[in-house]
């Protein structure tokens, strides 16, 4: 079995490339939940839907979430009763877009949690109904959710969800700390896995609040260091910056490098291999100072070969390794 630890985009266009390398059945997707939401009443899962959906081939490939050929009528509508909202009142959220087809999942994800099915259940069930030909596991079944402390427009710091941040202030104010509320009781779902796995890949998503909250989950740091040797990541961080999103900010702000070797400082105690992009080839000295091997190739996934390719290479770096 391959797991891969996973977050949003990148990881999702990495499970397609792994697809075309590997025995599909093979694979594991393990997914942050710390980013799900609850939208109008619906409980969203970013990072589950985004893995779905690109595994599926139905994303849309400009937004990176949601479906393609999407309508907005519903949102549309909504927005009829913003203005009659009192204050306080979190109804009629216009400001995180739910597509027509992608509410669909969202009602369904909603109802099934609510007649009492577990979020693993219930993702097993939506992957199958988009013929996803191997298992997308939540972190936990537990409440997970990732809060992100920002100084706001106006000075103030502030406490807000993580969809708040990144969706709401367009993740353009500067984080001061994360948190990830629930996390000391939240049970991780894969530790077994772990232990199953030739190969645990760290997929190249957001350190901190993607990687970061799965890591923070009882007892998966020490797991994975325990099976160090058959830890890769992939860097989501390419010459000094993130691909998408706020990755290279955040770390800044929160003290780290937003390079290379300031990803390879953070996964070093759990991770014995790092991809890197040819773009970071003069760094290769300073993460093997750090206790990692590195491996140098394309991780800028522009298509499907590339995904394929880097893929390959990420899994064979722990494999061959083992047969030498
Ligand atoms: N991201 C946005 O920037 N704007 C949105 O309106 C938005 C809506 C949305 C709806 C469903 C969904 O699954 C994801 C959505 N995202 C949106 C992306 C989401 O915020 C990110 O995918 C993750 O939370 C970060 O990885």
């Amino acid at each position: 079995m391959i797991t891969v630890v996973a977050g949003g985009v990148g990881a999702a266009r990495f499970l397609r490339g792994l697809m075309a390398a590997v025995e599909p059945a093979s694979i594991n997707a393990v997914v942050n939940t710390g980013d799900d939401a609850l939208i109008n009443g619906l409980h969203v899962s970013p990072d589950l839907d985004t893995v779905t959906y690109t595994v599926a081939g139905a994303i849309d490939p400009d937004r990176g979430w949601g479906l393609s050929d999407e309508s907005w009528r519903t949102m549309d509508a909504l927005s009829r009763y913003v203005g009659v909202r009192p204050d306080d009142s979190s109804a009629a959220n216009t400001w995180f877009n739910l597509g027509d087809r992608d509410i669909a999942t969202h009602l369904y994800r909603t109802m099934r949690l609510n007649e009492g099915a577990t979020l693993t259940e219930v993702t097993d069930e939506i992957r199958r109904a988009w013929d996803v030909p191997f298992r997308i596991v939540p972190m936990t079944d537990d409440s997970v959710a990732t809060k992100v402390d920002v100084i706001d427009d106006d000075g103030r710091p502030r406490r807000i969800g993580f969809q708040d941040y990144f969706v709401g202030r367009r993740h353009s104010v500067p984080v001061t700390a994360i948190h990830f509320d629930g996390i000391e009781s939240a049970r991780p779902t894969f530790l077994d896995d772990l232990d199953n796995s030739e190969v645990i890949a760290l997929a190249p998503s957001n350190p901190l609040v993607s990687i970061g909250p799965i890591r923070a989950l009882a007892g998966v740091d020490d797991r994975l260091a325990s099976h160090r040797d058959r830890v890769v990541a992939v860097s989501p961080i390419v010459a000094g910056a993130a691909l998408k999103g706020p990755a290279d900010r955040m770390l800044v702000e929160l003290g780290h490098e937003p390079t290379v070797v300031g990803v390879a400082r953070l996964y070093a105690p759990v991770c014995s291999v790092l991809v890197i992009d040819r773009r970071d080839e003069k760094s290769v000295d300073e993460i093997e100072r750090e206790g990692m091997r590195c491996v140098v190739t394309d991780t800028i996934m522009s298509s499907p070969e590339i995904s394929r390719t880097l893929a390959e290479t990420t899994i064979s770096s722990i494999v061959e390794r083992k047969s030498r």
